[in-house]
């Protein structure tokens, strides 16, 4: 069976990682059965040589780090199962939006979730996860995190070109799920794990697609383990 790392809190079953849960999606897309090795930020020792992030994908002897090139990998490994971007086209339209939730969406939530991280993480990362960000940030999680509710304005207006789709199509991918949906909802798992923050409102079609995809593979995502369950 395939393995993978994958980002797990104090609660070894609370998953929260937004790459990993690209990775989860599209394993599960693929029909993949995958056993899931917790991994916490201090533990990179434990990674195979050369990995240092998580998702980690191992294969039989092939060893994947990036969750775009594990995506990549699933979909010439087992080219017989569903397609994960229906063709090269897709596949080119996918990295645009892996681009996109990367650069815009996913520096977007960290700002509004950062502060609420710690308390779901395994007690051996608070100091390395605390440092680490505050130096990336240039001041505290807290103070990070302080003027989110303006925050939340900007980042529904983001989500406008998704709604514009949604217009014409259920899914990113036309009438079915593709990766460019997993990328975006495994980005949006990761404020739903962590957080007791809206960042969706009720009536927003946005919402409305992420509901469809917490239900996909048997609600994968939906009966996943988040910090308000404990
Ligand atoms: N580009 C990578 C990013 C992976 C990544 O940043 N993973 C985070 C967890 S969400 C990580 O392992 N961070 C380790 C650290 O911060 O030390 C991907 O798409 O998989």
């Amino acid at each position: 069976m395939l393995q993978m790392y994958d980002l797990a809190g104090a609660d070894p079953q609370l998953r929260f990682s937004p790459y990993c849960w690209r990775t989860r999606f599209a394993l599960a897309h693929k029909g993949l059965p995958v056993e899931t090795l917790p991994w916490r930020f201090t533990e990179k020792s434990r990674l195979p040589p050369g990995q240092e992030k998580v998702p980690v994908l191992l294969d039989g002897p092939r060893v994947v780090g990036d969750s775009w090139a594990i995506a990549d990998h699933l979909e010439r490994t087992y080219p017989d199962r569903p397609s994960l971007f229906a063709g090269e086209g897709g596949q080119a339209l996918a990295r645009f939006v892996n681009a996109w939730a990367d650069t815009i969406v996913l520096p977007a939530i960290f700002r509004m979730i950062v502060a609420d991280i710690p308390r779901c993480l395994a007690p051996q990362d608070l100091d390395y996860f605390r440092v680490s960000r505050e130096a990336r940030l240039g001041m505290t999680l807290e103070q990070a995190q302080a003027d989110r509710a303006q925050r939340l304005e900007v980042f529904r207006a983001l989500l406008a070109p998704v709604r514009r789709v949604l217009e014409t199509h259920d899914w990113l991918g036309g009438d079915r799920p593709s990766y460019a949906d997993h990328i975006l909802a495994g980005t949006l798992m990761w404020p739903r794990c962590v957080s007791d923050f809206t960042l969706l409102v009720a009536g927003d079609p946005v919402s409305a697609w992420f509901s469809r995809a917490l239900d996909l593979y048997d609600g994968l995502g939906r009966s996943a383990r988040t910090s308000s369950m404990e």
